[in-house]
This record gives structure tokens, C-alpha cells and sequence, in this order.
């Protein structure tokens, strides 16, 4: 099989591991340049790839046929965009861009190119969990979802995070994760923020979802948990429940107790999913059909779209009405 060079902007947290999932983890494809403002970052990264600085340039490098974006967030519509224009397919990490005007006109510029280039790297898809939760949903032994209960915690907000980033960098995973696990949209959100003394404390929040299909969609999203990272889905059905079991791959029994590990952050806990959503675009790539399941530009306006309503909601705590705007790529891909 022929091998795609595959050009990744962002060497921080993310972009290397995708780097390094891309030399080493990914067939079919090889990790042709990393592009870093931090040039040493690049380097890191590049497992004997080109290091480059300038991600424009990686775009239009002869080398680069697909390009992977897990720069920061506010960088992203302007590098989808380039991508696009040179033709070349993306896997954006999530979210797609910071408004929706913004992905409105990633959704309009490849709608204009024809064919499908943009995947959003919302890579809980395919998470081997999640995708047995929703076989089993869609298996229908249970009958229809009542409610479905998620758990989003980190041991601590990451560094970088600024504003409401808990609600458009954390939350739209379960926005996402929850819409495909029931193949339905949101009707309404009511927000309950934690009341503390200090007020720009909210942390952590619960957010209440009705969906068009008539069932509840509770999240906790608790960015400071202390403990580790702990992400959990359960769905209450009319005939039964189906929950993820406990994240740690063993358990130790000793002196009258037993234990499981939590890990620090998504990475170990969402190892396999990036492996096998990495592999799946790929795989798009080389058959000219995008990844069954694989989250598309319009899933990426979505998440946007719902998360800047969600922080108004949570601003006023009403029941609040969420709204889509029309899709203009519904025609041309379906
Ligand atoms: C982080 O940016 C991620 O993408 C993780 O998957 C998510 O669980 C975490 O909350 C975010 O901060």
C-alpha cells in the first residue's frame, strides 16, 4: 500500500502524541513534517520527519498530502481553511473553530470544494467503550433510553485553559459523544453551576439536556476533581442499564480492600481511541470515503454552536431552547 505523508501543526501535549501515533502506531502512512512556532518542540516531535515552523508552509510542502491540526484552539479555522483551499484532507483537533460563524465557513468552503477533507478529532468515536455502549443501545435488548448519565473530571484544568474553555474545549465531548452514542439532537440545556463564595468559581457544573428523542442527557463536568481523570457514561433504559466498568485495566485486592488506579489526564485513558481514529482517517484516505463515524466538519459546527448557547444558559440557569442554523452541506454530501 502506498504511504501518505501526513504533516502535523502542534508539538505541544497533543500534537506529539499524534505525531507519535502517526510514525509509529499508524499504517499506511508516515509522519512526513511537525511544524512548532517552538522550533526544539518540532524537532521533538518530527521522529526523523521534517521540523518546521511555519504550519502554512507544512500545508503547502509537496510532502504533506493530509494534515493533522493540534495547534491552539483559536488557531484552527485559518489552518482548516488553507488545508482546504490546498486540497488536502484535515483531521482538526476538536474544537473545530471558536465560533460558529467560523465553522459555518469551514462547512461552506468545503462544501465548495466538492468532497468531503474535514474530520473533527473527536476521538471518543471511537473509543472501544463507547462504541460497545452504543452497540448495545442499538442492539435494543434494553428498549429506549431513559436517561443518560456522564462524568467528565480532570485531576485539574489544564494550564492553558482561559474563560469558559471548561464548556468549548471539555464539554463538547460529551455534547458530541452523547448525540452520536443516541443518534438524536438536543431540544434544551438547563446549567446548575457549583455555588461558591467566590463567584467565578462554578466548578463543578451539571448540565441537563432534553434531546428530540425524549430522553435526559445529565452531565458532571468537574474540571478540578483532584483524584485523576475519570470520564463514565451510563444509560438508564427501559429494560436495563449499560454503564462503562472502571477505567483501570486491574484491580489490586490487599489487606481487606481492593484499588484501581485513575490516570492523570485523556491520553492514557483515550490511548486506543486516537490510535484507532488516527488509523480510520487514514483508511478514508486511501479508500476516498471518510471514516464511518468519523465526526465531520458539520459535527465540529455543532459542538461549537451548542457550547456558546450552553454558556449564555449558564449564565441566566433557565431552561434555555437550542437552536442549529440550516446545514449547508446537507445536499451536497448526503
Ligand atoms: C482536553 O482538552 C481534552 O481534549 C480531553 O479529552 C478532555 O477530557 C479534557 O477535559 C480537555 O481539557
Amino acid at each position: 500500500m502506498r504511504s501518505i505523508g501526513i504533516g502535523v501543526i502542534g508539538a505541544g501535549v497533543m500534537g506529539a502524541e499524534h505525531a507519535r501515533i502517526i510514525a509509529r502506531e499508524v499504517s499506511g502512512a508516515h509522519l512526513a513534517a511537525v511544524a512548532d512556532a517552538d522550533p526544539a518542540r518540532a524537532e521533538a516531535a518530527a521522529h526523523g520527519g521534517r521540523a518546521m515552523t511555519d504550519p502554512e508552509a507544512l500545508i503547502a510542502d509537496p510532502s504533506v498530502e493530509a494534515v493533522l491540526i493540534a495547534s491552539p484552539d483559536a488557531t484552527h479555522q485559518r489552518l482548516v481553511l488553507a488545508a482546504i483551499a490546498a486540497g488536502k484532507p484535515v483531521l482538526c483537533e476538536k474544537p473545530l473553530a471558536v465560533t460558529t460563524q467560523d465553522c459555518l465557513e469551514i462547512v461552506v468552503a468545503e462544501t465548495r470544494a466538492g468532497r468531503r477533507l474535514v474530520q473533527t478529532g473527536f476521538m471518543r468515536r471511537f473509543d472501544p467503550t463507547y462504541r460497545e455502549l452504543k452497540a448495545t443501545l442499538e442492539g435494543g435488548t434494553l428498549g429506549g433510553v431513559r436517561i443518560l448519565h456522564c462524568q467528565h473530571r480532570n485531576a485539574a484544568a489544564p494550564t492553558w485553559f482561559t474563560g469558559e474553555m471548561a464548556i468549548t474545549n471539555s464539554l463538547v465531548h460529551e455534547i458530541d459523544v452523547c448525540r452520536w452514542l443516541l443518534s438524536t439532537e438536543y431540544r434544551t440545556v438547563t446549567v446548575t453551576p457549583f455555588l461558591s463564595s467566590d463567584p467565578k468559581t462554578s466548578d463543578p457544573s451539571l448540565f441537563l439536556f432534553e434531546t428530540d428523542d425524549g430522553s435526559l442527557v445529565s452531565i458532571e463536568l468537574f474540571m478540578n476533581a483532584a483524584y485523576g481523570y475519570h470520564v463514565h457514561a451510563e444509560a438508564v433504559c427501559e429494560r436495563g442499564t449499560v454503564g462503562m466498568a472502571h477505567p483501570a485495566p486491574v484491580r489490586i485486592r490487599r489487606e481487606g480492600s481492593q484499588s484501581g488506579g485513575y490516570p492523570e489526564n485523556w491520553i492514557p485513558r483515550f490511548r486506543d481511541a486516537y490510535r484507532i481514529q488516527n488509523q480510520a482517517w487514514v483508511d478514508g484516505i486511501h479508500n476516498g470515503v471518510p471514516a464511518v463515524d468519523g465526526a465531520s466538519a458539520w459535527d465540529g459546527l455543532v459542538a461549537t454552536c451548542l457550547a456558546e448557547q450552553i454558556i449564555e444558559a449558564k449564565a441566566t440557569r433557565q431552561r434555555t431552547t437550542l437552536k442549529l442554523p440550516h446545514n449547508p452541506s446537507v445536499e451536497a454530501f448526503s
